[in-house]
């Protein structure tokens, strides 16, 4: 038999392409050398460091899945989920910026865009030279974004966008916005629209006083009387299947990226715990502790293979979003379980910056509601499973 492998119990590794390591390994090498050093005074001052857009561009790592002839790497599902995981080993915050820049910004335009709008704007947003964000959630409409009420009317030439998103990744540093709306001239269905920074009318505030995500950028975008042309306009999808069709690709990501977050959680957990010694000996040689790695190792390494599988699933054009449903929900809700039982076997030294396990728990109380609530994947298990819709 071969020997176990603590920190790989299923010998993940081994299931992954040549291509796939190597990505993986050149996002490890930025994120632990280039984001780590920055990670803590960026969370504690609440600073969102624009330049990193430019290094993961630089590295290929912004919309790693989509073709070499717009810029990116043409790489596999699967690398995407090992980059989302490298970064967010970090923060949660890094790999938001980039997981909104590659599946929220540069999917849609890539699948619903024309020819011009992919060779205008991909290369830039490939290169981290244009920060994209992705406006679906208002005030009023969070889990339900059927019920936004952001509105565009036709006018001579383009169209007129009237309303306000809430919450949106990147927006205050944004150049290019992709704004969901309902259209009166297409029968009121819900469209996309591509907007650049600087047309009047559109600003993007930003939300101050989150104690969560503290490195990751937070707006609102108001759209008042908005002008745009008809080129401005996504041609290619209608309906909620635009906006859901980018979040199975950011929600199957971040399904890997909590899983990140919940390793460096266990392997802090158990060096700390090793090294600590109270009542003789160390805290590690305690029942109690080694039945908490032991959850973690098991968490962690199921999850893990569940999103390699919906990976691969993806990467052979076979995923049905119910899949990612079920690795966004548990895999989040278990980053978040460990995130705060790794706190707590710090002890006081688990609240203090320096040892990272309470910003991450605080960054997971965000990634467990963003892109589909706990909740909500329940609700649409649930339905898939029964055919009883239990929304309302
Ligand atoms: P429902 O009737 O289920 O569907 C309406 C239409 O959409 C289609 N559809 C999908 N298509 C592709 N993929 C999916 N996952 C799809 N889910 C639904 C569906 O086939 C239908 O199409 P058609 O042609 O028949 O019209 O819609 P509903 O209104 O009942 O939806 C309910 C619910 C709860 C499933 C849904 O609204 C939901 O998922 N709510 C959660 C909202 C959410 O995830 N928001 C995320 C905002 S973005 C964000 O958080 C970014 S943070 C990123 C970061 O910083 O990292
Ligand atoms: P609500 O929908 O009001 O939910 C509140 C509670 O009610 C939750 O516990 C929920 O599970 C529960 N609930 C809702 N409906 C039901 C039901 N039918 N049955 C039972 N329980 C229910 N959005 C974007 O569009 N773009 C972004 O870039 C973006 N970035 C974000 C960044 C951050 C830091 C945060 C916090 C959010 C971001 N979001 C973004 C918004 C995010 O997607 C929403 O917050 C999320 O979808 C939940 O919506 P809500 O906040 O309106 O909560």
């Amino acid at each position: 038999g071969a020997a176990f492998n603590w920190e790989d119990p299923f010998l993940l590794d081994g299931l992954l392409t040549d291509d796939e390591r190597m990505i993986r390994d050149s996002a490890r090498a930025y994120a632990q050398e280039q984001l780590a050093p920055r990670v803590i005074g960026a969370y504690a001052h609440e600073r969102t460091d624009r330049e990193i857009f430019n290094e993961m561009g630089a590295l290929g790592l912004l919309g790693v899945t989509l073709p070499e002839e717009y810029g990116c790497a043409g790489a596999s599902y699967v690398a995407y989920g090992l980059v989302a995981r490298e970064v967010e080993r970090i923060d949660s915050g890094y790999r938001s910026m980039m997981s909104v820049q590659s599946s929220l910004v540069m999917y849609p335009i890539y699948a619903y865009g024309s020819e011009e709008q992919r060779k205008k704007y991909l290369p830039k947003l490939a290169s981290g030279e244009w920060v994209g964000c992705f406006g679906l959630t208002e005030p009023d409409a969070g889990s339900d974004p059927g019920g936004m009420k952001t509105r565009a009317e036709k006018i001579d030439g383009g169209y007129r966008l009237n309303g306000s998103k809430m919450w949106i990744s990147n927006a205050p540093i944004a150049d290019v916005f992709v704004v969901w709306a309902k259209s009166a001239a297409h029968n009121g269905e819900i469209r996309g629209f591509v907007l650049e920074k600087g047309l009047k009318g559109l600003s993007a505030p930003k939300i101050e006083g989150k104690l969560s995500l503290r490195a990751s950028i937070t707006g609102e975008v108001v759209l008042d009387n908005v002008e745009v042309g008809e080129d401005a306009l996504l041609p290619n999808v209608s309906g909620l299947k635009g906006p859901f069709g980018c979040l199975n690709r950011a929600r199957y990501g971040i399904s890997w990226g909590a899983m990140g977050a919940a390793e460096d959680c266990w392997h802090r957990a158990r060096a700390y715990t090793l090294d600590r010694k109270q009542f003789g000996r160390p805290l590690a040689a305690t029942q109690l502790v080694q039945k908490k790695l032991a959850d973690m190792q098991t968490e962690i390494s199921l999850g893990l293979l569940a999103s390699w599988r919906v990976g691969k699933l993806f990467d052979a054009g076979e995923m049905a979003p119910e899949m990612i449903s079920i690795v966004k929900r548990n895999n989040c809700g278990k980053a978040l379980d460990i995130a705060r039982v790794a706190r707590d076997m710090h002890g006081g030294n688990g609240i203090h910056q320096e040892f990272h396990v309470m910003r991450h728990a605080q960054n997971l109380e965000t990634v467990n509601t963003y892109e589909g609530t706990h909740d909500v994947h329940a609700l649409i298990l649930g339905r898939a499973q029964t055919g009883l819709q239990a929304f309302f």
